[in-house]
């Protein structure tokens, strides 16, 4: 059954509900951990989980969606890193375009490459204003982008940026300090965005705590991403979910 996943994060925004995505690293597939997170997302109330990375080193893609997929009826949204990264198993494709940065082939030059394949594949795409922000350490998508983060303490920026992707047709904005950043994205950044913008706002990167999830929730994120704090196998997921998901409503700044 194909899960409509815009419409439930539009949805979702709209009535100021707080969803939070697990980031599930291909790389990282096996099939007893990657289970046990499963589980644990399940009985935790996850939202979404997203799959991909900026560097892949193994084919393990299509078997992680599979494995997800069957066990699970939570959404698989495809959060890629290039063109191999798509697969028709998935429910959603954020179609990223980097904006943040100046690099003309993570602007559009492997959309077009993607283009066919995207089509042929029939999944859900969701055109998405990529944000690269400044987490206090250069992270593989900062690296293999090739191309300058916003400075950390120019909400601004960032604000400007999301604004102008609004109006170029984004359907959502990313805010990402990367995976394993030392600090994540500040609430002054998240609400500069929120203030300006009327996209669902995701914000991920270097979030290790369940106060940090809930802060990006009440600053205006829409969809907050962890990855990295779960890997351990923490046993933690529950807490992470219930911080998102009591923000609801709470937000410093009520949805538009
Ligand atoms: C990165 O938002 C994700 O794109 C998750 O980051 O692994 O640091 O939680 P972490």
């Amino acid at each position: 059954m194909t899960i409509d996943v815009w419409k439930d994060i539009y949805e979702a925004k709209t009535k100021g509900r707080k969803g939070i995505a697990v980031l599930v690293d291909p790389d990282a597939f096996h099939i007893r951990e990657t289970g046990i997170l499963m589980q644990e997302a399940l009985d935790a109330g996850v939202d979404y989980f997203f799959v991909g990375g900026s560097l892949m080193t193994t084919t393990h893609l299509s078997t992680c969606i599979q494995f997800l997929k069957q066990q699970s009826k939570i959404p698989v949204v495809l959060f890629p890193g290039g063109v191999s990264q798509i697969d028709s198993q998935a429910d959603a494709f954020l179609l990223l375009s980097l904006i943040s940065g100046r690099n003309p082939d993570l602007l559009i030059g492997k959309h077009v490459e993607a283009a066919p394949l995207l089509r042929a594949a029939g999944l859900q795409i969701i055109p998405t204003g990529y944000m690269i922000i400044d987490g206090g350490k250069p992270t593989t998508a900062s690296y293999i982008s090739n191309s300058a983060p916003i400075p950390a303490d120019k909400p601004e920026i960032a604000a400007m940026t999301a604004l102008a992707g609004e109006m170029l047709g984004f359907k959502t904005i990313y805010l990402d300090a990367g995976s394993g950043a030392s600090r994540p994205v500040s609430s002054e950044m998240i609400q500069a965005v929120r203030r300006t913008v009327q996209t669902p706002i995701i914000v991920g990167g270097g979030i290790r705590t369940p106060q940090g999830a809930a802060s990006a929730a009440r600053a205006g994120a829409d969809i907050t991403v962890i990855g990295n704090v779960l890997e351990s196998g923490s046993g933690k997921l529950h807490s992470f979910v219930e911080a998102v998901h009591s923000s609801s409503s709470q937000s410093s700044l009520s949805p538009s």
